[in-house]
């Protein structure tokens, strides 16, 4: 049991740091503790809490929540309209600090598989939107940065802050 929780808490620190060394974005992310300080519990009202938060792409879930006494399963719709807990039980996340990056954009849903703490509404749907870039938004006018041959960093950069970084590229480039 205690080896086999070190084991996944390792296996998360390892994905983390690759996930910070390779997409420094995500290290940007807001951290949305599940309920606040109410925490993930029964007794709340998820849909409330999550409609006055906006989830990024590089955001993390954090539920927070005694030992024992809840799980988070990451399901999909039909189960989380449902309350189907998951048959594979080790897919339940019970650490009591569960820590969930949004690594995605889309729609995400997660619930409680404990007793019928689902049911009372103990379940979190959320809509994670792509990352945006602080300054605001680039008008339709801008010209598109003119794009060579497409190579595996350009690739990257065009997902990950084009509008700065190609700029920066062509005003170097063209530089005489
Ligand atoms: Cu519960």
């Amino acid at each position: 049991m205690v080896m086999g929780l070190s084991g996944y808490s390792s296996s998360v620190v390892v994905i983390v740091a690759i996930g910070i060394i390779f997409f420094p974005s995500i290290a940007l992310g807001t951290e949305h503790v599940v309920g606040d300080h109410h925490g993930w519990a029964t007794g709340f009202d998820y849909n409330i809490w999550a409609a006055q938060k906006v989830f990024q792409v590089g955001d993390t879930l954090v539920f927070r929540y005694e030992v024992g006494q809840h799980n988070v399963y990451k399901v999909n719709a039909s189960a989380y309209q449902n309350c189907t807990v998951p048959s594979n039980h080790s897919e339940a996340l019970k650490s009591g600090n569960d820590v969930i990056v949004l690594a995605s954009p889309g729609q995400k849903w997660y619930l409680c598989g404990v007793g019928q703490h689902c049911t009372t509404g103990q379940r979190l749907a959320i809509s994670v939107v792509p990352r945006t870039i602080s300054s605001p938004p680039t008008p339709a006018s801008d010209p598109p940065a003119p794009a060579p041959a497409s190579s595996p960093v350009q690739h990257l950069l065009h997902h990950f802050g084009r509008s700065v970084t190609t700029k920066k590229l062509f005003r170097r480039g063209f530089h005489y």
